[in-house]
């Protein structure tokens, strides 16, 4: 019995030591490389998909690195104000150039600290690809920027920096993951297109390098492309690669918006009344209730759909507040009728997030004399860009004091990235 009992407990510690041993590695090791030395990417029809975190070494680290970020892998290296970006990413991971402490343009610059205009000085990528068709490759580079001073870098070949590699640069879609192939000037600080690109001269194994530009900066993914006119869509185009992969990393959830913009701006005075979308019926309407906040349309099964309720609200003049939700696949058509007779039509623009509900998805229509017992309906049409349909989605209406409609949009707007 002791002797069991004594068995049990070595076998104990051993686990638990290598528990910790293995935990305490991990939170230490998203600096490391996680492919194989013999993983080689392969170019195909003159393109190539690599992820950022599929890197076989990085160098120059002692000032910088990049550091990855997955579900169970989080950076712990100094300054780093934004939050994880995991969500979106493609793999469900990503690398960051940490610390960052060039946050805003009032922290100090300090070169070859926070920031280097010299390429391959701070913090180096180094990827194995197999080219198989020599020429020119455009660069395209998937980021996050939260701010100004995180959102550029610089792309090298075989040891080299070549002027079409340096300064690649986003200045669009800030808080998304963006693809960019953009060089910055001296007199375009947002990049001119089609000026970052690798000439390769010969078949073969080449490597390439990215290297710092700002600290802070986010890289999920990048893609080489002959096709000058080539842009990658939503996570871009598939990795690949000669020798096995590490398993994809697991997805996360999205991040939790606390209040979306409709409430917030319903709630913005005490006078405020409001009929939330999903108070209108939604049975026999075609229309359907889209997660906790939106009525919609499936454009498999209807373009349009139409609901109506009643005005139970003291009668009066107000300002009636339409909140819609903008989308990127085109505009959806919304008519709002009082008894029957029209009192408007909108569609809010196009937005580039894949939705957005907030001060631009939103109409007002100033100084509306309504009666208790009146029939609010609530025509919808879905748009499109061509290809994909909008859900003709709508987040409610609002009854403000007349004078206040306008000034009770300004709140921060809910959205969901792609
Ligand atoms: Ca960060
Ligand atoms: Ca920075
Ligand atoms: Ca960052
Ligand atoms: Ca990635």
């Amino acid at each position: 019995m002791k002797l069991r009992q004594m068995k049990i407990k070595v076998l104990l510690t051993i686990l638990l030591t290598s528990v910790g041993f293995i935990s305490n590695a991990q939170s230490k090791k998203n600096t490391n490389s996680i492919v194989d030395e013999n993983v080689v990417f392969e170019e195909k029809s003159g393109l190539v998909a690599i992820e950022a975190e599929f890197f076989y070494k990085q160098t120059n680290t002692n000032v910088r690195q990049w550091y990855r970020s997955s579900k169970f892998e989080k950076p712990n290296a100094g300054r780093d104000e934004d939050t994880l970006h995991v969500y979106g990413s493609s793999n469900n991971a990503y690398l960051e150039i940490l610390p960052d402490t060039r946050v805003t343009h009032d922290d100090a610059l300090i070169k070859g600290e926070n920031f280097s205009d010299v390429p391959g000085v701070l913090a180096t990528l180094h990827y194995k690809v197999k080219f198989n068709t020599p020429g020119r490759y455009y660069v395209w580079v998937r980021a996050m920027s939260t701010g100004s001073e995180d959102n550029g870098i610089h792309v090298g070949l075989n040891g080299e920096w070549p002027e079409s590699g340096q300064r690649m640069q986003w200045c669009d879609g800030k808080t998304r993951w963006t693809w960019a192939s953009k060089q910055r000037t001296k007199e375009i600080h947002c990049g001119i297109p089609h000026n970052i690109y690798l000439d390769i001269k010969e078949a073969g194994v080449h490597d390439i390098l990215f290297s710092m530009r700002e600290d802070g900066f986010e890289f999920d993914k990048f893609i080489l492309a002959q096709d000058k006119l080539y842009i990658p869509k939503g996570k871009g185009a598939k990795v690949n690669t000669i020798g096995q992969l590490p398993k994809p990393y697991p997805s996360v959830s999205a991040p939790i918006i606390k209040k979306n913009y409709f409430k917030t701006i319903a709630e913005a005075l005490p006078k405020n009344k409001w009929i939330a979308a999903q108070q209108f019926p939604s049975v026999g309407t075609d229309f359907y209730t889209n997660g906790k906040n939106w009525m919609a349309i499936n454009p498999k099964t209807h373009k349009k759909a139409i609901t109506s309720t009643v005005f139970n609200f003291e009668s009066g003049t107000y300002d009636i507040v339409f909140v819609g939700v903008g989308e990127n696949d085109g505009s959806s058509t919304f008519q709002v009728l009082i008894n029957g007779k029209e009192l408007g039509t909108y569609q809010p623009p196009l937005i580039d997030k894949m939705f957005e509900e907030g001060k631009k998805s939103t109409k007002v229509w100033k100084g509306i004399k309504m009666n208790k017992g009146d029939k609010i309906t609530v025509k919808a049409e879905v748009g499109t860009d061509g290809k994909e349909f909008t859900r003709g989605r709508w987040a409610g209406i609002i009854f403000t004091p007349v004078g206040k409609g306008k000034k009770i949009l300004n709140a921060q707007s809910s959205y969901s990235q792609d």
